[in-house]
């Protein structure tokens, strides 16, 4: 009725569990899992779930999640609740994990980076395990579609948390989805890419692959100096010249693109294509996981850049062009209704459709999201206000493409 139609000549696999949404990291947390809510108000209401091969994902094992983090950290994940906390925190095989306290903390950490207290990035929140492994089993589900071929784009709305380490929780991220699909990839793949547009640096990813030449993380993020408070944008990683742990045969395999505030479409858009190609061309991966954080996005409540829907979904486009078997992740996104326009957008590039711009607001649960007057009610509609002054010159960015192209 749409005019919504399944893609001709690839299959699409969309991997979700709407048990996610019930989550809370805090009252004033800025990551609200239900901005998944919202999206799949999005994708429904447009009809997208007729054009893909939907599944419920089920939660990852213990086993598969330690195959990339440290056992005891698994079950520390597994059986923490704000009430086991302090319990959990005292045991001995868990002491030896709590941080020494840095002048940067404002709040009491716990063990593997866990805290209880209001104010912390890594909340241990009621029903967090259930969320940890429900995202991973999807993130995993869908790699599976993928080494398999049964499908040739997989989607995970709800992974991409590129920040988690083997035995550390950070920037709201617990379990590294990411590093474990890719993991499974490599028994079947040759060599990986993994790009990632999350306004935030890619770290986790980036740190578990450094040594691997068969892995190439190539992440677009804010970028810049110290500010007042004594803190960089975060995690403070990924400067230009870090390409890779030096004197292993991994240097040279991950690539970063620092970039000020304020970049918009054109900029952007010429840095990741520009950059993007080139990286396919040299490095020829057999599949490409991409993380779509949304928190790049102009209006972010986090972010601080310019682009609209428009061009974040190009990067989308520009990927799924190389015909690779192609992982999509989300991630960051902190302002929900965005969120949702761009990942309900990017399903349907997935599956080659074009969306009318007008949102069905009659037939979506929660239209009040979408139909505000200073935003208007359409998908792709509004550019966003600027409200981070461009700091990107053109000099820089063409300066920075020929440094990365050597
Ligand atoms: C992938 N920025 C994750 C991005 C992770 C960013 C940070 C917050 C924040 C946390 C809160 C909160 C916040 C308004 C914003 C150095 C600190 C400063 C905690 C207040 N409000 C992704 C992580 C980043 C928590 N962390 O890439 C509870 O902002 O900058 C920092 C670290 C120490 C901790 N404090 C912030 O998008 C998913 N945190 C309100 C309540
Ligand atoms: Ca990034
Ligand atoms: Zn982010």
């Amino acid at each position: 009725e749409h005019g919504i139609t399944r893609p001709k000549g690839h299959k699409v696999s969309f991997h979700y569990n709407s048990r996610v949404e019930d989550m809370h990291f805090g009252k004033t947390h800025p990551m609200k899992p239900w901005r998944l809510t919202l999206t799949k108000h999005l994708v429904l209401g447009y009809g997208l779930q007729y054009t893909m091969d939907t599944y419920e994902a089920v939660a990852a094992g213990k086993d598969q999640v330690c195959v990339f983090h440290d056992p005891d950290y698994v079950d520390f994940l597994a059986e923490v609740s704000p009430q086991t906390f302090s319990a959990l925190s005292a045991m001995d095989k868990y002491k030896a994990h709590i941080p020494d306290k840095t002048a940067y903390d404002t709040v009491e950490l716990g063990p593997f980076n866990l805290s209880t207290s209001p104010g912390a990035d890594c909340p241990v929140f009621d029903g967090m395990s259930t969320y940890l492994f429900l995202y991973t089993g999807a993130t995993l589900a869908a790699t599976n579609q993928l080494i398999t071929g049964q499908s040739d784009v997989a989607i995970n709305w709800s992974g991409g948390l590129h920040h988690a380490h083997k035995s550390e929780a950070s920037g709201f991220c617990y379990i590294n989805d990411i590093v474990l699909s890719i993991l499974d990839m490599l028994r079947v793949y040759p060599r990986v890419l993994y790009i990632d547009i999350d306004v935030h640096h890619g770290d986790g990813v980036e740190e578990a692959f450094q040594r691997q030449p068969r892995v190439m993380t190539l992440s677009f993020h804010r970028y810049g100096p110290y500010d007042e408070t004594g803190h960089r944008f975060f995690p403070g990683t990924g400067g230009l010249s870090s390409v890779g742990l030096e004197g292993t045969i991994g240097e040279h395999f991950s690539l970063n693109v620092p970039i000020p505030s304020g970049i918009d479409d054109r900029q952007y858009r010429l840095l990741f294509d520009s950059i993007t190609g080139r990286t396919i061309e040299a490095f020829k991966p057999s599949a490409i996981v991409l993380q779509c954080g949304a928190d790049s996005l102009g209006g972010d409540r986090l972010g601080q850049f310019n682009i609209n829907i428009k061009a974040h979904g190009e990067c989308i486009a520009f990927v799924k062009k190389t015909r690779l078997p192609l992982l999509l992740l989300g991630g960051g996104g902190y302002t929900a209704r965005n969120v949702a326009r761009a990942w309900c957008h990017e399903t349907a590039l997935a599956t080659d459709n074009k969306l009318p711009d007008k949102i069905p607001l009659d037939i979506i649960p929660r239209p009040e999201a979408f139909s505000r007057k200073s935003h208007g009610n359409g998908l792709l509609f509004p550019p966003f206000p600027r409200t981070h002054p461009n700091d990107c010159k053109d000099a820089d960015l063409e300066f920075m493409i020929k440094k990365l192209d050597g």
